[in-house]
């Protein structure tokens, strides 16, 4: 995929922030510091488009990336971190569910999880949440690059079996493992 521009567009807190030109929207879904950030900006190979950082939590808006003038990227706030508030964890619930129901422009959502662990909870909740609703959906097992070959062979299976819906593509922002597999699956869905 060539990417001719990737500009960070806006950050919303609430819905009269999100973008009114109608362009299809992909979403980065995951916990908190599972990855998102970084995905996106290697998908786009920019160093620093969508801020990254070792402290969970980072991401509190919804942030719009608006790529080769037709599309959006759109990194949701990670959900699953025990240190913010009741009240912020419940306005990340209202503001991510605000935007996954009600959001006609949305074309896929990647849900992110960690390569190296069983999924979550939270993960498989939201996983559930979205087959139900008929999303579409693709799985990217993140940091792979943290395990031997036989390690992720290991957990592809294992994530596989808890979410057997839908497709599941390992990767790595640190090498760009896994980068050709997920432009595909965006591309097929902004066809
Ligand atoms: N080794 C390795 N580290 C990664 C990879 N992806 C992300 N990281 C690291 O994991 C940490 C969190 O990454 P972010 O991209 O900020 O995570 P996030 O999901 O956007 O986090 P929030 O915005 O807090 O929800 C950073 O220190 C990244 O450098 C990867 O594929 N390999
Ligand atoms: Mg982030």
């Amino acid at each position: 995929m060539k990417i001719t521009s990737a500009d960070f567009v806006k950050s919303a807190f609430e819905r009269q922030h999100w973008p009114t030109d109608g362009r299809p929207e992909i979403a980065f879904l995951g916990r908190s510091n599972v990855g998102k950030s970084s995905l996106l900006n290697s998908l786009l190979q920019r160093k620093a488009l969508a801020r990254t950082s070792n402290t969970p939590g980072r991401t509190q808006s919804i942030n719009f990336f608006l790529v080769n003038e037709s599309f959006y990227f759109v990194d949701l706030p990670g959900y699953g971190y025990a240190k913010v508030s009741k009240s912020m964890r419940h306005d990340w619930g209202k503001m991510a569910e605000e935007y996954l129901s009600d959001r006609e422009e949305l074309a896929l959502c990647i849900q992110l999880v960690d390569s190296r662990h069983e999924p979550s909870r939270l993960d498989l909740q939201l996983h559930e949440w979205l087959t139900f609703n008929q999303k579409k959906e693709i799985i990217v097992a993140t940091k792979s690059d943290k395990l031997s070959s036989n390690e992720l062979g290991k957990q592809v299976r294992l994530i596989g079996k808890e979410m057997p819906e839908s497709k599941l593509i390992t990767y790595s922002s640190t090498t760009g493992k896994g980068r050709d597999l997920v432009w595909s699956e965006i591309l097929k869905a902004l066809d």
